[in-house]
């Protein structure tokens, strides 16, 4: 096993938490005593920094949510002066002001820091060159990685996203060994590489695919890896945190979050109640060590579970599991909650489907309705009507079994769905509520 830095990946637990209690402590006592925003929060709540006598005393600060960041646009609660600041990025976001996110050199350092850690664990170095395919911007993707990538001494080619075609004949003519970029470009890349009559697999050097910021599921994860012959590992973060900054590792049993950089809970979306290791709840971050926009109890809206017993690969820090899909994006069809992944994973248990599909939500006088387009297969594709129509069945019994509720399916040709070089959109709601 390769660490990036053993004295913090391998630190004994107990030692771990007392040092996630000291800058828990320290960081409570800086924001109460210099910020006005959590100094109001704090009160409003009724806890004071000395009520944290323990690392579980965590629970009793308030949360945090992206509002907290649109209300106070653009840097209202930041804890840095702005000379201070060394770069923002942004995101978008879908409704209202978009979120804006300072960082001072030091928590520049801390993110790259990060993913040296994260690059390492999944078994890059010296001697591998990364393509980084994500968006190079506002958005966090392209430069963080950047400087995670070169900080373990790796040779970035930092393609961004886009221009396909010059992204494939560079990873033959540099030897590229990884790419980082999300899972649908990936896939996006291979499908225009076949046209090229270039095999991923075969003519070119690519072993490792360092793919995240937007849900996929395992099944979508063995496909790419089947398909292009790579490993693919699961890479997550939010712009809140900084960006991208937790990876798996080679044993690929959750995403290790550095305890010294976050300290992670798992809580009930509806009561906020924290809940035990194992069980699948919202995430929720505080960010130990960052200067300019410490989030306390940040509600990231992603669901997924907590595991913190030692991995198999010696690391000592808690691991989450595959983002199952987020609080707010879960549909609500006829009372039944229903997430984009859940679909996806159906779909994915089709040899004779692509990994290409649309989720259409209508309503039709009160009644919701469910509509997947979905991309058939080369292979399958077939003049027969048929054939068609036992796949068409097959898919919509699979997605009312997995689902419970009755969806609509149309199969479309191959090719005819919107590509993704940055996150997928996949889901259409047309419901006015
Ligand atoms: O997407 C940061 C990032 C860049 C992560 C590159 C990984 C790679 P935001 O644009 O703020 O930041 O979006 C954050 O994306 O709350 C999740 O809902 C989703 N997300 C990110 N990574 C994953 C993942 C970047 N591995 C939001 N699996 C998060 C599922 C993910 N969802």
């Amino acid at each position: 096993m390769r660490t990036w830095d053993p004295r913090i990946e391998e630190m004994p637990q107990d030692e771990l938490k007392k040092l996630q209690y000291r800058l828990l402590k320290t960081l409570v006592y800086r924001l109460y005593s210099f910020s006005p925003f959590y100094h109001d929060r704090m009160r409003d709540e009724g806890v004071h920094p000395d009520d944290i006598k323990s690392l579980e005393d965590a629970r009793k600060l308030p949360f945090m949510t992206k509002r907290d960041l649109r209300d106070n646009y653009p840097d209202r609660i930041f804890t840095a002066s702005r000379d201070e600041l060394v770069r923002y990025h942004v995101s978008s976001g879908t409704t209202g002001k978009p979120t804006v996110v300072g960082y001072t050199s030091h928590d520049l350092d801390l993110w790259t820091t990060s993913l040296a850690r994260s690059l390492t664990a999944c078994g890059l170095g010296r001697g591998d060159v990364i393509q980084v395919s994500y968006g190079y911007g506002l958005f966090t993707g392209g430069l963080g990685l950047h400087y995670g990538a070169e900080r373990i001494g790796a040779t970035v080619v930092p393609t961004s996203v886009g221009n396909t075609e010059r992204q494939i004949e560079l990873m033959q003519d540099l030897g590229v060994t990884a790419i980082a970029c999300t899972p649908s470009y990936l896939i996006h890349i291979g499908e225009v590489a076949e046209k090229m009559g270039v095999s991923l697999r075969n003519d070119t050097d690519l072993r490792v695919g360092i793919l995240g910021a937007e849900p996929w599921s395992a099944q979508m994860r063995d496909r790419i890896a089947n398909q292009l012959g790579i490993r693919a590992y699961d890479i997550y973060g939010t712009s809140e945190l900084s960006g991208p900054m937790f990876c798996e590792c080679s044993e690929q049993q959750g995403i290790h979050i550095w305890g010294d950089i976050a300290l992670t809970e798992i809580v009930d979306p509806d009561s906020g109640e924290p809940l035990e290791s194992g069980e699948k709840g919202e995430l929720v971050f505080t960010i130990l060590q960052k200067e300019a926009l410490p989030m306390i109890r940040y509600r990231t809206g992603d669901i997924t579970s907590l595991e913190v017993a030692t991995c198999a690969c010696g690391r000592t820090h808690p691991r989450i599991g595959r983002i199952q899909g987020r609080v707010d994006d879960m549909l609500i069809i006829r009372g039944i909650n229903v997430f984009p992944s859940q679909i996806e994973h159906a779909l994915l248990t089709i040899p004779e489907v692509g990994q290409h599909f649309q989720i259409v939500v209508d309503r039709k006088g009160a009644l919701d309705t469910l509509l997947v387009r979905v991309e058939v297969g080369r292979d399958a594709f077939s003049d027969k009507i048929t054939d068609l129509m036992s796949i068409k069945e097959t898919v919509a019994h699979r997605l009312k079994n997995t689902l419970n509720v009755n969806v609509g399916v149309e199969l479309v040709e191959p090719g005819s769905l919107p590509r993704f070089e940055g996150k997928a959109k996949r889901v259409i709601d047309r419901r006015v509520l």
